[in-house]
């Protein structure tokens, strides 16, 4: 996981695909030497032959990057990681470990053709989308960057709760609580190219757009992933990412530049940045609309407000259903965040719930990133348990015992029963 190794990994992982690409005839082979090609063919070869390199995208996958399911469990375009996999990592995911959301497949883009094209009646002579303000990536990368680090959860994380929890029939995708990963982002405010773009003093919002392919859902094509933001947020703490953990994006994350919309919902950071159209009147898409809203008894007819902020969640860095033996000292670890603010307090329990105690905190708790936490326990009764871990965030929010439902099975708050055994 050095992050040259990955480094290496990226390019091996994009020769390839080429490669492929080629083969299939669907790259133009135009100045590709033989030469060059056979060498293409035996760093596959090699790579292909050692244990530890990383296998080559399966032809149909929608993720580039490799996903040993000791890491990952695929659901359909998505890879959730597994908590267990995160014992002993640092406050940032590592690149290899992070949960992927695709909505149709990761797209490989190569950075020298990339352009970011921002249009719309919110910009200075309302350029059309055919007549852009363009930004290329040595363009952003010239621009004064800031790094941070950030939170990014699917607001779908957690979902699979709802159901067995709860005995809610939700639709997504039944992500457990792995739909979540921190990493240090560098890139440019989205402020600052907003303002090099020419904002007019008439804009209210802001949409970015993928450059993946249309998402067809229902039968229905709904166009390229997009979901407005209003200027205010974008204005604020809102970048244009072009690195993490040090290294360029990662193909599955957002190769060449993603947004990144600290403390909102995942899908607020769209991934593979091809256009912002900036509007003087507000915008709707999919996703502010029939998606990440807030449908059920609990809400009204139309739905809530479209999703912003996340709530708190707690996570044991332990596999589901672990076994542990009577009499065996642990240190049980694990993680608590919120997008309301930073973590106050965590409360652990193993005994189903009926008794708490409070957590050590290992960092400072701080908005927009999780805080590690450990307990010590000593297994004294045989049998299956549950262990629970409960979080306070700072703005006075404290994981309930049950959740209120919504249709499509977002922003689940209620403390996770953790099923292990003691033998
Ligand atoms: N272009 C594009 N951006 C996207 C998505 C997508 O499918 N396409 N998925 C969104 C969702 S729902 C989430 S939760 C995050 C996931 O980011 P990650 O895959 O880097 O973990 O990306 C968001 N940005
Ligand atoms: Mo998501």
């Amino acid at each position: 996981m050095s992050a040259a190794g990955s480094a290496a990994h990226h390019e091996t992982a994009y020769d390839r695909r080429r490669l492929r690409q080629w083969l299939a005839g669907e790259a133009r082979a135009d100045g590709v030497t033989r030469r060059r090609l056979l060498t293409l063919l035996a760093a596959t070869t090699a790579a292909t032959t050692l244990p530890t390199a990383p296998s080559a995208r399966a032809a149909d996958s929608p993720i580039v990057k490799p996903l040993p399911p000791e890491w990952f469990t695929q659901r359909g375009t998505n890879a959730e990681t597994r908590w267990e996999a995160l014992r002993g990592t640092g406050p940032h995911t590592p690149n290899e470990l992070f949960f992927v959301r695709n909505h149709t497949a990761t797209p490989v883009l190569d950075a020298a053709d990339w352009r970011l094209r921002l249009w719309g009646d919110g910009l200075r002579g309302a350029p059309g989308e055919d007549t852009p303000v363009e930004f290329g990536y040595d363009d952003l990368r010239a621009l004064p960057s800031v790094t941070r680090s950030v939170l990014v959860e699917c607001a779908g994380n957690g979902r699979s709760f709802y159901t067995t929890q709860q005995g809610e029939t939700v639709t997504g995708t039944a992500w457990t609580l792995g739909a979540v990963g921190v990493a240090r982002w560098r890139g440019v405010r989205l402020a600052d190219v907003l303002r090099r773009a020419g904002l007019s003093p008439h804009a209210v919002d802001v949409q970015p757009r993928g450059l993946d392919a249309a998402y067809v859902s229902g039968g229905e094509n709904l166009g390229r992933v997009r979901r407005p933001l209003p200027l205010a947020k974008a204005l604020d703490d809102v970048l244009l990412a072009y690195e993490m953990n040090g290294e360029p994006l990662p193909y599955d994350h957002g190769y060449p530049v993603r947004v990144l919309v600290p403390s909102w919902v995942g899908i607020a950071s769209i991934k593979w940045v091809g256009d912002i159209e900036v509007s003087a009147q507000p915008l709707y898409s999919p996703w502010n609309t029939m998606f990440y809203r807030l449908f059920g008894s609990a809400y009204p007819e139309e739905g809530s407000a479209p999703l912003t902020r996340q709530t708190p969640k707690s996570a044991f860095e332990l596999a589901s259903g672990a076994r542990f033996t009577v009499g065996d000292g642990q240190v049980l670890h694990g993680r608590s965040w919120s997008g309301a603010g930073a973590v106050a307090r965590v409360d652990v329990s193993t005994d189903d719930g009926a008794s708490w105690r409070p957590a050590r905190l290992h960092d400072r708790p701080r908005a927009d990133t999780w805080t590690r936490w450990s307990l010590p326990w000593t297994p004294e009764t045989p049998g299956a348990t549950h262990l629970l871990a409960r979080a306070t965030d700072t703005a006075g929010h404290t994981q309930p015992v049950t959740a209120v439902p919504n249709t499509q099975g977002y922003l689940f708050d209620a403390v996770v029963r953790h099923p292990v055994t003691v033998a």
